[in-house]
């Protein structure tokens, strides 16, 4: 402490420091911050409530036809069954929070990332995504898993279920896997559930894609969310293989058309590399 002590003594602090990692997601760049800016609280939580306007844009999503106050009363059930999202650490000088996105995209097929993925303080799988047999590409740790009814998979007790909601029978699903433990083994674990609130899904459909497509992919949603969880993001598994090819590093798809489906998905790319090229996030291609 001696030797701490005259460390700090000749080289004060510069207390411009955002956060304890060399480069800082949150410093100041014109563009990237006017967008982060206009960021709602990420999660649903008991307090949070989405506006009409919200609500009427999350409905045209995926056609849902019932009513607001239907939404209203499911989101407080659920809330009656486990706590509110526990709050992110927030950034500090003091600590460096590392995330790694891990996309679907057989770019991860022989990318050999296991070790550099497992290497972040939250790893974020999506929708399929595994690791059993794809260990040396794509790691073994999986802190938060995001999916929806239909991409479900059984998530281990380390693991965060965060639920991307498209439609209020979603929301209604957790609560029938929540009460009857189909997605996580143990019902004490609960706080391990994650809902992401429509009004992210919104300020990324009108503020990041302008208005572009029907609404954001998972992927770019979960991209985005990264970046309001961490210091420092790394992508991986986003984009063609080596061949041009839109498969899943676990599964060949057959008809490689289907690929970005109601989502924007050049303009989603194109945005991902502009954060690339302005040092935001590091983007690993595979190749
Ligand atoms: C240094 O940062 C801390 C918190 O980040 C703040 O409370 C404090 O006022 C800052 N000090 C100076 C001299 O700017
Ligand atoms: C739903 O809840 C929000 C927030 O509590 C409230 O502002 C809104 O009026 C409610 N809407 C309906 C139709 O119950
Ligand atoms: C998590 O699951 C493992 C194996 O299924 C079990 O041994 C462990 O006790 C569980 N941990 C918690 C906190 O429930
Ligand atoms: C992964 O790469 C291997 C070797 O190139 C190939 O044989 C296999 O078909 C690929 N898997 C998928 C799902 O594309
Ligand atoms: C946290 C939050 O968004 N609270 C809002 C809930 O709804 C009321 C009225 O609709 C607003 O006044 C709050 O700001």
């Amino acid at each position: 402490s001696w030797i701490l002590s005259v460390y700090h003594d000749s080289f004060p602090p510069q207390n411009t420091s955002l956060c304890g990692c060399d480069k800082c997601l949150k410093e100041y760049d014109p563009w990237f911050s006017e967008l982060m800016n206009a960021s709602p609280e990420p999660f649903l939580a008991m307090k949070s409530n989405i506006s009409q306007d919200t609500f009427t844009w999350w409905k045209g999503i995926q056609f849902e036809k019932r009513s607001f106050s239907y939404y209203n009363t499911t989101v407080e059930r659920i809330f009656q069954v486990f706590p509110p999202s526990p709050d992110f650490a927030e950034s500090s000088p003091d600590h460096c929070r590392t995330c790694a996105v891990v996309g679907n995209f057989g770019n991860l097929n022989g990318s050999r990332y296991g070790p550099l993925i497992d290497f972040h303080d939250i790893v974020i799988r999506m929708n399929h995504g595994r690791t059993k047999g794809f260990e040396k590409d794509v790691g073994t740790k999986t802190t938060h898993h995001v999916m929806y009814p239909q991409s479900s998979t059984n998530l281990d007790n380390t693991t965060h279920l965060v639920l991307f909601p498209f439609k209020i029978s979603d929301l209604q699903w957790l609560l029938k896997s929540l009460t009857q433990g189909i997605i996580i083994q143990h019902k004490s674990d609960t706080y391990t559930v994650v809902i992401l609130s429509p009004a992210f899904m919104k300020y990324v459909h009108f503020v990041w894609l302008k208005n572009k497509g029907h609404y954001p992919s998972t992927g770019f949603l979960t991209l985005i969310l990264s970046m309001h969880m961490c210091d420092e993001v790394s992508v991986f598994g986003f984009g063609a293989d080596r061949a041009g090819n839109w498969n899943h590093y676990y599964e060949i798809l057959k008809n490689q058309r289907l690929r970005t489906g109601n989502h924007h998905g050049n303009l989603e790319y194109e945005l991902i590399q502009e954060l690339y090229q302005r040092q935001k996030i590091s983007f690993f291609r595979g190749w």
